[in-house]
């Protein structure tokens, strides 16, 4: 009886999920550079074990940082102590895991589903739920969907990208991605929908039956299916990947961080502890060179797209360089339109810019190494929410807002149609 007791109090250590009970999301208002790098301060006392969710950026932007309930009372002394400004975004963050919980577990008591038409979009999915609805989407559609695995993890799992092609000979292509960081689950869910969406507009929409006829679109959208998984089974708020440093008693690499464009500059940290450790080298990451090697062999992707959440922006390069993008021009009235498109569907603002200077300096980013390897179109989205909900964007916001998205895509698309390179 006690060696039962023990054993699942051990087993309830290794495989419950972490608890965010009690923990906290604040909105500091840093207001000039010295608050700025004040701020930053915290970043360097390990003991807090704060997790930015939003910055360190430039004065006047918003820094998100969740803070666990053992270091609340530091930081809020911190930073009165300094008057520096703050709000709080999430009162406690394990009652919105609890709610998130509650909403998959009513949604599943449906069961699995045999057919895409009957897979509920409104609710989150587990890493294998999504790969049974990649498997049942190509049987339905197999002369319009394939799939094609590009590696595999670290872990081993299968790393998959849809193809969504009507012929041709390795024709032009949009690249789309989902999900490189685990915990942005608006953005894998959103990617479901788009995958549906594709496969019920061609033929029927205009727009995407043009864009069809003339571009593959391959979409990947579990791009951290490791990190996926552990926030599943383990911990909801996990973005890196899921490689063991040598040396070192963190996890992961920032996926984000790991591509070989400014890799290694400063928007990027060395520390394996950190959220943004961009890695021992360029590509460690299986999970990104599996991308770099398949967009090098296919060596006509004409439109990158890589989607995050959250802050509702519309990013373009460099991330890594103040330095403007030789296509900044045109990079930035194509934004333009889609944010304007996105935002006829339901009104939802997005800020557009450079990544540099909208958000803050990011080194080694996906967009700036496909940018620098010729793929001109190359941008990153921040999906919904400003930060009321953030990474916990309740389930009822996921088809609004992979709806929204999808009028930026088709225009990222359209445009990328009408203006061949
Ligand atoms: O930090 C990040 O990776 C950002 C995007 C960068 C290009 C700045 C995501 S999480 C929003
Ligand atoms: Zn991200
Ligand atoms: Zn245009």
């Amino acid at each position: 009886m006690r060696g039962l007791l023990v054993l699942s109090v051990l087993l309830g250590t290794v495989f419950a999920n972490e608890d965010f009970v009690g923990h906290q999301v604040l909105r500091v208002s840093a207001t000039n550079e010295a608050q700025v790098q004040k701020v930053k301060e915290l970043e360097d006392l390990p003991h807090l074990e704060l997790d930015f969710w939003r910055g360190p950026t430039r004065p006047g932007s918003p820094i998100d940082i969740r803070v666990p309930f053992s270091s609340i009372q530091a930081v809020k002394i911190f930073l009165e102590g300094h008057g520096i400004g703050y709000e709080i975004m999430i009162e406690d963050v394990q009652l919105l895991l609890d709610e998130e919980q509650e909403q998959m577990s009513t949604s599943r008591a449906r069961g699995r589903t045999q057919s895409t038409d009957a897979f509920n979009y409104a609710t989150y999915h587990t890493l294998e739920e999504i790969y049974d609805f990649i498997d049942l989407l190509v049987a339905e559609n197999p002369q319009l969907v394939s799939k094609i695995q590009i590696g595999n993890t670290y872990e081993g799992r299968p790393i998959y990208v849809l193809k969504f092609s009507t012929g041709g000979n390795n024709r032009s292509a949009v690249w789309i991605d989902t999900g490189i960081h685990s915990r942005e689950w608006v953005t894998q869910a959103s990617g479901v929908w788009f995958a549906k969406k594709i496969t019920q507009d061609y033929g029927q929409d205009p727009a995407i039956t043009a864009i069809l006829d003339n571009l593959d679109i391959f979409l990947e959208i579990v791009t951290n299916p490791d990190g996926f998984a552990f926030t599943h089974s383990s911990n909801r708020l996990w973005r890196k990947t899921r490689s063991i440093t040598a040396g070192s008693s963190c996890v992961g690499v920032d996926p984000n961080r790991n591509w070989d464009a400014g890799f290694g500059q400063s928007g990027a940290s060395n520390n394996p502890c950190s959220e943004t450790y961009r890695g021992k080298y360029a590509n460690s990451e299986s999970e990104v060179k599996s991308i770099v090697d398949f967009v090098k062999a296919h060596g006509n992707i004409k439109a990158f797209v890589s989607i995050h959440s959250y802050s509702q922006l519309l990013l373009y390069p460099y991330g890594y360089t103040k330095e403007a993008a030789p296509d900044r021009e045109e990079l930035d009235q194509l934004a333009k339109e889609a944010v304007t498109a996105l935002a006829s569907l339901y009104g939802t603002k997005y800020e557009y810019g450079s990544i540099i200077s909208t958000i803050y300096q990011a080194s080694g980013n996906t967009v700036d190494w496909t940018y620098n390897q010729g793929i001109k179109y190359s941008f990153t989205f921040e999906l919904r929410d400003t930060g009321r909900y953030g990474f916990l964007l309740p389930a009822s916001q996921i088809i609004p807002t992979a709806q929204e998205t999808w009028l930026a895509l088709l225009t990222i698309m359209e445009h990328t149609l009408n203006h061949p390179y």
